[in-house]
């Protein structure tokens, strides 16, 4: 018998029409978990170098994480996994919902996609039975009218559906994937759902999922939402409100956005506007947020609620969680939430990513503004009109223009770094929040913070939010409140971590950039992205794990976990162990399509203030601690001191090393 996993993926060939349940090998298992780790020992068996985004070949894996749908809080993620057009590296991309959960009592880990349907279809998934289904009636419709839409034709009402709006069916670079109460929203997966003729997956499972222990993990299960209650209760003195409380970040819960709106970058992240955050602004914007917000929403199993159901005129009713609030009034420099949130529901209707979507606009206009572009590349067609002059219409009509791939729109489809290239005429360089080809936070700063530029440099996920947590982003300038946050700092690998974070100060010798030293910011780095890694492997929600400081989910409590679940009792050290293994198979896949260290080197304008020999021994120290070259390749003694010695072959025979 499986536990916690079904022992089952369904394999799905769009050309051919042949649907397979296929058993899988649980060695696999115990070798990389689940969720990212399984699937990156599927990309790497099943998708060459060779393969393009758009190509049958490349493989478009959902899968759950290896505790979703069991009783473990939060754990609720489908991790997606493919070649990204964006990046033309293997990407993986999440969403949380109810979607995995529904695959495992359906009776399978994973869904996996290859080939390409010669006509548009969406795909039906009871239980045992399959069904690709026409969906030329679906052409064009929005991702979240899509889902209705599907659910009333199957008569299903509890059926989930994630599914791609315009946007992905036009292929556009950053297109997302919509399902519900969430949005796998990065590295554009949802052109290549589009480009293989998917318009959704509804799926409905009604079947039993095994654990191994029960009464075991349900003890644990038990005390983590105990103190999840408790954490809410009790947030974490003198931190910023999105820190202090877990979810992913509680953006929709806080209205004060002083912060953000003030230290994140406006239009095509260029423009800080200090003394944005009036009263007036304050008043206008509360009272905007709170009569936009319905009530709030959770996930699968997840008491926490940081989604919101959002209705404003105009657009049909959405769910919204974290930044995407404020992407769309920032990046059109619209000082008006609500049309920000009107914004957002129409391109989320559209399916695209809230975080390059309004960017790759405002780079649009700024090129206009460089007169790199001309009036001609705005002017209107017989299909369109002009491009209106004010700040909003401006940028709804660029959108449109993006996700219908017309006119000017068909270039910056492709997202700022592609647009770049093509447009030429030194529009590269106004793509200037890049790292590996793909936008990042509007986020700009003073002096470089090592902990930050070792994960910029080095992690393959393209958010800093989805790597970053656990250790504060500041001390605390008081010694008491320092000695006070460690107290119940249980977390932490070991306790040099608080003995580190004690000494840490704001100014002096004992601040950043110099403190802590170097290898104990490796440590705290490693700390961080491995934390990360479980939860990816796992399935389960870093709102309330690896994102959060003093989570209920912790290096000492998920190797008890996953033992209790599965019934393989691995120990912290094994679990280790295998987080390594994963994340040099991840890499492994991108350096054999290429990738060098050359390619994450974080926008060079992201610090005001760089310490280039600093960040050079930093990243050099880095690169030996965790088992690469200096241009990022595994090396080989790492690759066979965790097993892939069959990496270290392939490295071999095509000259890698
Ligand atoms: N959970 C896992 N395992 N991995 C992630 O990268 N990202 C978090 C959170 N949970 C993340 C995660 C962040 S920053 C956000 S905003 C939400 O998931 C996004 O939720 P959604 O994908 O369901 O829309
Ligand atoms: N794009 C859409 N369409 N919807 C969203 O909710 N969330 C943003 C961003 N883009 C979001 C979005 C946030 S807050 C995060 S952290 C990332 O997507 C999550 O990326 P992922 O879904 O690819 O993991
Ligand atoms: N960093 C700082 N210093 N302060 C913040 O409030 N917000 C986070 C994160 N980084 C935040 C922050 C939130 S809510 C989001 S969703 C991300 O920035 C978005 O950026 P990313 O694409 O780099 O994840
Ligand atoms: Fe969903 Fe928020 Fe809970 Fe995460 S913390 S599972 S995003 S409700
Ligand atoms: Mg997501
Ligand atoms: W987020």
């Amino acid at each position: 018998m499986r536990y916690a996993e079904t022992g089952y993926n369904l394999e799905i060939d769009l050309t051919t029409g042949n649907v397979e349940r296929v058993e899988t090998d649980p060695k696999d298992t115990e070798f990389l978990l689940g969720g990212v780790g399984t699937s990156s020992k599927i990309m790497w068996d099943r998708v060459g170098p060779e393969v393009k985004p758009f190509d049958p070949e490349n493989l478009l894996i959902f899968s759950s994480g290896l505790l979703c749908g069991t009783s473990c809080p939060g754990a609720n993620r489908t991790m997606i996994t493919s070649v990204s057009p964006q990046t033309d590296f293997v990407a993986y991309s999440m969403m949380g919902g109810f979607f995995s959960p529904e695959m495992k009592y359906a009776g399978y880990d994973k869904i996996i996609f290859r080939g390409k349907s010669p006509k548009l279809v969406y795909i039906w998934i009871k239980d045992d039975k399959v069904e690709i289904r026409d969906a030329s009636h679906l052409s064009g419709k929005g991702s979240v009218e899509t889902q209705e839409l599907i659910r009333q034709e199957l008569k299903e009402p509890r059926a989930h559906v994630a599914a791609i709006g315009l946007a992905g069916e036009n292929r556009v670079f950053f297109a997302s994937i919509e399902q519900g109460r969430s949005s796998a929203s990065r590295l554009g997966l949802g052109a290549v759902m589009g480009d293989k003729g998917i318009k959704a997956i509804a799926i409905r499972g009604t079947k039993d999922l095994n654990v191994a222990r029960p009464a075991e993990l349900i003890e644990i299960n038990n005390w983590q939402m105990e103190y999840m209650w408790w954490r809410q209760e009790n947030p974490i003195p003198k931190m910023m409100p999105i820190m202090a409380i877990l979810g992913s970040p509680q953006e929709m819960l806080e209205c004060d956005e002083k912060w953000h709106t003030e230290n994140f970058s406006w239009g095509n992240s260029r423009v800080r506007r200090k003394n944005f955050w009036t009263p007036e602004i304050e008043e206008a914007w509360t009272r905007q947020q709170l009569s936009a917000r319905k009530r709030l929403i959770s996930c699968y199993n997840c008491p926490i609620k940081c989604g919101a159901l959002i209705s404003v005129p105009g657009v049909a009713a959405y769910m919204m969680k974290c930044f995407t609030k404020l992407t769309y009034a920032m990046g059109a420099f619209v000082d008006d939430l609500e049309w920000g949130l009107q914004t957002a529901g129409k391109a989320i209707e559209y399916g695209v990513d809230g975080f390059s979507c309004p960017q790759v606009v405002a780079y649009a206009f700024e090129l206009k503004e460089a007169g790199i572009l001309t009036e001609e590349d705005f002017a209107g067609t017989d299909a369109y009109p002009p491009c209106p002059e004010d700040n909003a219409g401006r940028f709804l009509w660029m959108l449109d223009r993006i996700v219908r791939r017309e006119g000017i729109g068909n270039i910056f489809a492709d997202g700022t770094y592609w647009a770049g290239k093509t447009i030429g005429k030194g529009a590269e360089k106004y793509a200037h929040n890049n790292i590996r080809k793909h936008e990042q936070a509007p986020l700009k700063l003073g002096a470089v913070n090592p902990i930050y530029y070792l994960m910029y440099c080095t992690n393959e996920k393209l958010n800093i939010t989805q790597i970053e947590g656990q250790w504060p982003q500041m001390p605390y300038s008081k010694p008491e409140d320092r000695e006070a946050y460690v107290k119940d700092w249980f977390q932490v690998p070991d306790d040099r971590f608080k003995e580190w974070f004690k000494l840490w100060e704001m100014k002096g010798e004992h601040a950043l950039p110099y403190f802590p030293g170097i290898p104990e910011i490796f440590e705290i780095v490693d700390w961080m992205e491995r934390m990360h890694l479980i939860d990816d492997m796992c399935g389960v929600c870093t709102g309330i794990s690896a994102f959060h400081l003093k989570p209920p989910y912790h290096i000492h409590n998920y190797p008890k976990i996953i033992s209790a679940a599965t019934g393989m009792d691995i120990s912290e050290e094994e679990l280790i162990k295998i987080t390594k293994r994963d994340r040099q198979l991840i890499r492994a896949n991108n350096v054999r399509r290429g990738w060098r260290q050359i390619d994450d080197m974080p926008p060079e304008d992201h610090w005001a203030k760089r310490l280039p020999e600093y960040e050079k021994q930093l990243l050099e120290g880095y690169q030996a601690y965790k088992g690469w070259d200096t241009e990022g390749i595994p090396t080989k003694e790492s690759l066979e001191s965790l097993d892939l010695g069959f990496v270290a072959e392939d490295f071999e025979k095509r000259g890698i090393f």
